[in-house]
């Protein structure tokens, strides 16, 4: 087994890195950029070492920066956690090239899902059912199957490079603002058209293997709630694979079936396209621990940092497919440092005040601490709240009562814009699908999200004129203890 690990990534997941490291007894070693030298993952590792300025170009993106880290330190391994290097054939294999252990799959498994093309390729071939699609004429494949259709860069992910199609006058100039905006983000400006599966649900498969050659699927997460490719809500059970006899096991070996085409070992997410009527197609497989992986670890009881380290240490999957069983409901909500008032605008800066949920069922994996300037060079999420219960209606009310003990002071965040989301009808009947969202927030664009600050000051005026006159306040939940706490805090 390893005896220390450098985790190269920063916040939440370099923190929950650590904490299985420290109960493996394996030493943690964080990296920093000069914007996150008082930062919390750096706070909680054994050892850390500076990197570089703010841009992550030269810090987090670095690998040379990286690799002179990790010779400094003594490591044997490097976990590249989510985002930044982690899905970078380059670096896994530059790791590997430098006597580290990558925590993760083969540079080759990478590089194949990098591209959107190849991984349909090797998913069809693997025996799992792709959207049809084609990498030729895009006008001949529109006439042949119909609109509308899904222009794709095939360096593509996050949406970029990516326009829908209804007609055919439409789709040259589609074709090439999709290869341009494409060519800009990934210096790649292929481009290939597939149909477009309408109001679908985004359904994912965690899968995991072992360089044994021993594979197996951890159940699935619904993931539709998002904004603009950006996750908010992530769930397991998917409500629609729950209401499916036999759905979770087709889905399930459609998602090893292309896993085992790209000869894939350690942890892999494979994403799906569903209609509500249980049909479903790959899209894409992730090749990475994701930010939605707590969802599973609280379904199926199992530590997957902890697995992701053995399986690179040589160990074989402790378990076989039969032995997977999927407990009660988890929820996980994605919170970030931006006002859903404001279009939703990041909202960096210091955290002048914190409360944090806890109690029976809560999972708080958070990258911040009261005191600390979120900075702005970085992704605004600021942690990941997930709760547990045994079914998913309990979740739901579990979720919201960790939300009304959660506060964020000095930033504005997203923590309110999550009571509606959860109140929501749909949302509680499952009736999920990518579009949601943006359904929810354009039938109610005054979503309140937030108590406006003039009520929160008229509140506060009211509770003290009231307690300098010895008034209780004449609501039930008033007690002599109540008031006195009160006239504590205006002291
Ligand atoms: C699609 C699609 C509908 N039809 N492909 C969005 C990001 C990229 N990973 C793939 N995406 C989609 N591909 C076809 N043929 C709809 C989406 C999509 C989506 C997918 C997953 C999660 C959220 C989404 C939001 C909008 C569109």
């Amino acid at each position: 087994m390893f005896s220390r690990i450098l985790i190269a990534n920063r916040g939440e997941i370099a923190v929950r890195i650590i904490r299985t490291l420290r109960e493996m007894g394996i030493r943690s070693v964080a990296v920093y950029s000069d914007a996150d030298r008082a930062a919390l993952h750096v706070r909680k590792a054994d050892e850390a070492a500076h990197i570089g300025p703010a841009v992550s170009s030269e810090s987090y993106l670095n690998t040379a920066r990286i690799l002179d880290a990790a010779r400094r330190h003594g490591v044997d391994a490097i976990h590249p956690g989510y985002g930044f290097l982690s899905e970078n054939a380059g670096f896994a294999q530059a790791c590997e090239d430098a006597g580290f252990t990558f925590i993760g799959p083969s540079p080759r498994s990478i590089g194949l899902m990098g591209s959107k093309t190849e991984a349909r390729r090797v998913a069809q071939s693997g025996g799992a059912p792709v959207v049809p699609g084609s990498e030729s004429d895009p006008s001949a494949f529109a006439r042949e199957v119909g609109f509308p259709v899904m222009l794709k860069a095939v360096a593509g992910g996050g949406g970029k490079g990516m326009r829908r199609v209804d007609r055919m006058e439409d789709l040259q100039t589609a074709f090439d603002a999709a290869s341009s905006e494409a060519k800009r983000a990934f210096g790649d400006g292929r481009v290939y058209v597939e149909k477009l599966i309408e109001n679908a649900r985004h359904i994912e498969i965690q899968v995991f293997g072992d360089m044994h050659g021993n594979m197996a699927y951890l159940g699935e997460r619904e993931c539709s709630v998002q904004r603009r490719h950006q996750k908010v809500i992530e769930e397991s059970p998917s409500p629609l694979v729950a209401s499916m006899p036999g759905m979770r096991e087709r889905i399930g070996e459609a998602a090893l079936k292309a896993a085992r085409a790209a000869g894939y070992y350690n942890a892999g997410t494979v994403e799906f396209l569903a209609d509500n009527s249980g049909r479903f197609y790959f899209l894409e497989m992730n090749t990475r621990l994701q930010v939605e992986h707590p969802v599973t670890e609280l379904v199926t009881g199992l530590d997957l940092v902890r697995l992701q380290i053995e399986i690179a240490a040589g160990g074989r999957l402790p378990f076989t497919q039969e032995q997977i069983a999927l407990r009660g409901a988890a929820i996980e909500c994605r919170i970030y440092a931006e006002d859903p008032a404001n279009n939703f605008f990041p909202s960096p800066g210091r955290i002048e005040q914190l409360a944090e949920p806890a109690g029976p069922g809560v999972r708080l994996d958070s990258g911040i601490y009261q005191g600390w300037t979120v900075p702005i060079e970085y992704d605004p999420m600021l942690s990941k709240l997930i709760v547990w219960s045994d079914t998913r209606e309990r979740a739901i009310e579990r979720m919201l009562r960790a939300l009304s003990e959660y506060h964020v002071g000095g930033i504005k965040s997203n923590i309110g814009l999550f009571r509606a989301i959860l109140n929501d009808p749909a949302f509680r009947a499952g009736d999920l699908h990518t579009g949601y969202l943006d359904l929810l927030l354009e039938t109610h664009p005054t979503l309140e999200t937030e108590p406006s600050e003039e009520l929160a000051k008229a509140a506060a005026l009211v509770m003290a004129k009231r307690l300098k006159r010895d008034e209780p306040a004449p609501s039930s939940a008033s007690s002599r203890w109540l008031d006195e706490g009160r006239r504590d805090l205006l002291r």
